[in-house]
């Protein structure tokens, strides 16, 4: 609570930017209002601004948190922060959207999307039935027979009925009012203290465009809020529904200290010792369909069952069954900040599909330093260099176990993880496969036996 002699008005002292008599500058004074009276301190309030004569807000607030997004995109914006500060902080932020009629129809399902998900945020949405700052043309907003740059003769489509459209989002609150309305700082106070999603489309007159071109005045205004039955108050309010973190709360509890590894079927699986003192990069290249993004999978399971942070990201073309198939797998000791692969330990391929897209990437080129390849034999002859290892993979193996097998002699090569960790992991994710996975990390383990006694397979890059 800020209270006594510093309790702040939130509005700084900078001369309002908005054209006499515009709305804007109304709405801007009742949320500050509004804030004072909610008892909220600065630090816990963000201000997400959109595009347009609306976006000008930002600077008005010199003690809030503001964020100015692009078009239309302020609700997603704000969406985005708020979850993380709901799912992954404490919660302990306001978020506040302050977009025009324009912005909110060009990105009108990020308004519904957070409204159907019920994310805690507050929409002011400054209706002054017209895209102000670009020279006064309609939006869906508009209503009949309103008269805008772009209509001249008047808009004879109908406006969106935003009552309707959030009733039919579940929406929580929803209120309209006339920028000019007294109780208006209230519901401002009462939209932002509604735990959900709560919109205030707020009707104005844009004094540029919206009154030379429809002569009107304050009356003329509400008789169009108020035309075709629509009506002005809050009109939705119901307490009904959980917002969206509180529901993800329940769901996925947050853990105590570091998450328990478990098996596939949630019981506790053993933890496994590792020997990484560094991130590592493996790229697993080969066939689409011979379980390259499952021997990735894999590695990643086993580094959990180490209590390894990882990160595998996967490739394959459009057609997803034909041509290339990789992974990009990062294991680190530490929690993993950056995700890029720009210098790979190893890279490990199978088929000559994975060599080309390898090529393509230039993963061999940007190698690190002390790099591994390991391949099929049928790549030999366009492989050379240090580090390049060449075994009968698919011959040995199987071309749909050729990658779990480079796995495994990868693994067993460096000792980074135990092997048991990588049958733990098969255990984890394989279902009916299982028993020639596992087979397969055996019979790669003998081949990396012999290749190690024979050091002819090793060939240049
Ligand atoms: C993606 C994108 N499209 C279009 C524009 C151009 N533009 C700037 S302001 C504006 C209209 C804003 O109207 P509204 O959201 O109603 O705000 P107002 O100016 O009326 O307050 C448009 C279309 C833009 N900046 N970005
Ligand atoms: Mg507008």
């Amino acid at each position: 609570m800020t209270t006594g002699p510093d309790r702040q008005s939130f509005l700084g002292d900078r001369p309002v930017p908005y054209c006499k008599g515009c709305g804007h500058g109304l709405v801007a004074r009742r949320l500050g209002e509004a804030l004072v009276r909610l008892g909220l301190d600065a630090s816990q309030i963000v201000l997400t601004s959109d595009i347009g004569c609306v976006g000008l807000v930002d600077p008005l607030f010199p003690t809030l948190h503001t964020v100015h997004t692009i078009h239309g995109r302020s609700t997603a914006v704000a969406a985005g922060a708020v979850l993380a500060d709901t799912v992954l902080g404490e919660g302990r932020m306001k978020n506040i959207v302050m977009i025009g009629d324009g912005g909110a129809t060009i990105g009108l399902l990020h308004l519904t999307q957070a409204a159907l998900m019920n994310v805690d945020l507050t929409v002011l949405l400054h209706n002054n039935m017209l895209y102000g700052m670009t020279g006064g043309q309609h939006s869906a907003l508009t209503p009949e027979g309103f008269a805008t740059s772009t209509t001249p003769q008047g808009n004879w489509v109908p406006a969106l009925d935003m009552e309707q459209l959030l009733r039919g989002c579940q929406a929580g609150f929803f209120a309209r009012q006339l920028a000019t309305d007294a109780e208006l700082a209230d519901v401002i106070a009462s939209a932002i203290a509604f735990p959900g999603f709560a919109l205030v489309e707020i009707l104005e007159l844009c004094t540029g465009f919206g009154v030379p071109l429809n002569h009107m005045d304050g009356k003329a205004l509400r008789a169009l809020a108020e035309a075709d039955g629509r009506q002005l108050g809050t009109r939705i309010h119901r307490n009904d529904r959980r917002p969206y973190h509180e529901v993800y709360r329940e769901r996925f509890p947050a853990p105590s200290g570091r998450p328990e590894a478990t098996r596939g079927d949630g019981s506790p699986a053993r933890v496994f010792a590792h020997r990484l003192q560094r991130p590592a990069t493996v790229v697993v290249a080969g066939s689409a369909g011979e379980r390259v993004q499952t021997a990735a999978a894999i590695l990643c399971q086993a580094a959990i069952l180490s209590r390894l942070h990882c990160v595998q990201k996967n490739d394959y073309p459009v057609t997803v069954g034909s041509g290339f198939s990789l992974s990009e797998v990062k294991l680190a000791p530490e929690p993993i900040l950056y995700t890029g692969a720009d210098a790979p330990d190893a890279v490990l391929i199978t088929s000559a599909d994975g060599l080309r897209e390898v090529r393509g990437r230039g993963d061999l080129n940007r190698l690190g330093p002390g790099g591994v390849v390991i391949a099929d034999e049928s790549l030999a002859s366009e492989l050379s260099g240090d580090g390049v290892l060449t075994l009968p993979l698919r011959r040995a193996l199987s071309p749909d176990t050729a990658a779990l097998g480079a796995v495994a002699i990868l693994n067993q090569r460096n000792g980074m993880l135990e092997r048991e960790a990588l049958l733990a992991a098969i255990g984890v994710l394989a279902g009916d496969g299982r028993a020639a996975l596992e087979r397969a990390v055996e019979t790669a383990v003998s081949l990396a036996g012999q290749a190690a006694a024979d050091p002819a397979e090793e060939g240049g890059r």
